[in-house]
């Protein structure tokens, strides 16, 4: 155990870590029950189109969720492009910035403007008041984020859209298997997006799905990820490839039957986080709504530099140093990113609180690769770095400006 600075491996101190500790380590399900599914799959001599698996997770996910369509894809950045495409956004979309820059992409890929919004400080989604200030004659929709899993202010952004005549989709990459008003996220808007990514709780290795209430939407989808085929050699709509592989599904079928473990194991771990960060001056960890279902996949602290003593910046350093690999997301905000930083150069004035929180907010590892074990060495190296933070600012800062 560490007990002063020079011990940190940052001053030279060993790592507490033989091994890298990541953030988005795979949760993998029964390796057997995968294996039987692929060598299923090879004995079909069915890879991909539609296949049985890709059919058989569709429902699953479509009968757990309880909304009437699921399609699933390749991933969620082409399943956004393809529900933008579907729901006939044009011209300027309002999204947040404080979130992966695929939510972004997903609009500029197609020459829809993404404008930037502005985000709750509390909730860290996209704050209704400025969604309003933000809509033009030019605007045709609204792209909110459930970021961490916290689902957005949906009543009042359905009110704005529906006022607005605006079609309402959110991006709920990091949000399968919550709840929001005891229903589950896959309902709300027009349509939701998820991401089945490996870093994602739950993994089909890369995936996503669209899911949709509406059946008309979702018979345009399922042409556009399939080149817009019909039938045999009748392509009715323009489309592209964004089907999922069976080996994708049989991945998914797999995660799924372990789902409620994964769950478990990550909120074990928020409450161990909980418990070893409890009153560090200056660090907080986000809160999740009990009353409702949440994955508790992502660790995000928020770092107060003043009663820290250190930034989020040089605490990523001293963890990094540790090999527990923090995460900065979202920084800097998708308004500082190429294009969109050429495109809106000022933008960030009409963004103080995206400004803000990506100065300060970092995530940390869990899932299944960590264990309490992990989790107490983390907590003891947030509390060093903290209990000595203006002696750790003054010799990074002296490093960063060359005096030593
Ligand atoms: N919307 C939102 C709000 C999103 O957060 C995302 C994706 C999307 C849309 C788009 O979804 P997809 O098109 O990806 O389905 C990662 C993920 O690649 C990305 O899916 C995720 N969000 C984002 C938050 O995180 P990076 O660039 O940070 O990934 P990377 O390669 O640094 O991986 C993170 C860590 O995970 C690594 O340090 C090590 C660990 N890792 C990763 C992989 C792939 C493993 O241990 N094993 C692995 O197989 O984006």
């Amino acid at each position: 155990m560490k007990d002063c600075i020079e011990e940190l491996a940052l001053f030279g101190g060993s790592p507490s870590f033989p091994e890298k500790l990541h953030v988005g380590r795979p949760n993998l399900g029964d390796r057997e029950r995968f294996l039987a599914r692929v060598n299923e799959m090879f004995d079909r001599n069915w890879l991909t189109n539609n296949g049985p698996l890709v059919q058989e997770l569709e429902q699953k996910l479509a009968g757990m969720l309880g909304v009437r369509n699921c399609i699933v894809l390749c991933n969620a950045t082409v399943a956004l492009e393809i529900a933008v495409r579907a729901l006939g956004l044009t011209g300027e979309v309002i999204v947040p910035s404080f979130t992966f820059v695929a939510t972004a992409h997903s609009l500029q890929w197609q020459e829809i403007t993404p404008v930037f919004c502005d985000i709750d400080p509390d909730t860290h989604t996209l704050d209704p008041q400025a969604v309003r200030r933000m809509i033009t004659p030019r605007t045709s929709g609204i792209v909110g984020v459930h970021l961490w899993g916290r689902p957005c202010n949906v009543e009042a952004l359905t009110e704005i859209a529906e006022s607005h005549n605006l079609k309402l989709m959110f991006d709920a990459a990091h949000a399968f298997g919550c709840s929001h008003n005891g229903k589950m996220i896959g309902n709300f808007g027009n349509a939701e997006v998820f991401s089945f990514h490996a870093t994602k709780f739950f993994n089909t290795f890369e995936g996503g799905a669209i899911v949709t209430n509406s059946d008309e939407l979702a018979a345009k989808i399922r042409l556009m990820k399939n080149f817009g085929f019909a039938g045999y050699d009748n392509v009715i709509y323009v489309g592209t490839n964004g089907k999922m592989t069976e080996i994708c599904a049989a991945m998914g079928l797999t995660g799924l039957e372990s789902l409620d473990d994964f769950i478990a194991v990550n909120h074990r771990n928020y409450r161990r986080y909980s418990a070893e960060l409890a009153d560090i001056p200056g660090v907080s960890l986000i809160k999740y709504n009990d009353k409702e279902r949440c994955n508790c996949q992502y660790i995000v602290l928020e770092i107060d530099e003043g009663k820290a003593g250190l930034n989020r910046d040089y605490l990523v350093e001293v963890l990094h140093a540790e090999n527990v690999m923090a995460r900065r997301y979202f920084y800097p905000g998708c308004h500082r990113m190429e294009p969109y930083r050429s495109y809106f150069p000022h933008a960030e004035l009409l963004l103080p609180n995206t400004e803000r929180l990506a100065q300060r907010v970092m995530s940390l590892p869990t899932g299944t690769a960590v264990d309490e074990e992990d989790i107490k060495a983390i907590g003891r190296i947030i509390r060093l770095a903290v209990s000595h933070g203006g002696e750790i600012t003054g010799r990074l800062a002296k490093t960063k400006t060359g005096l030593i």
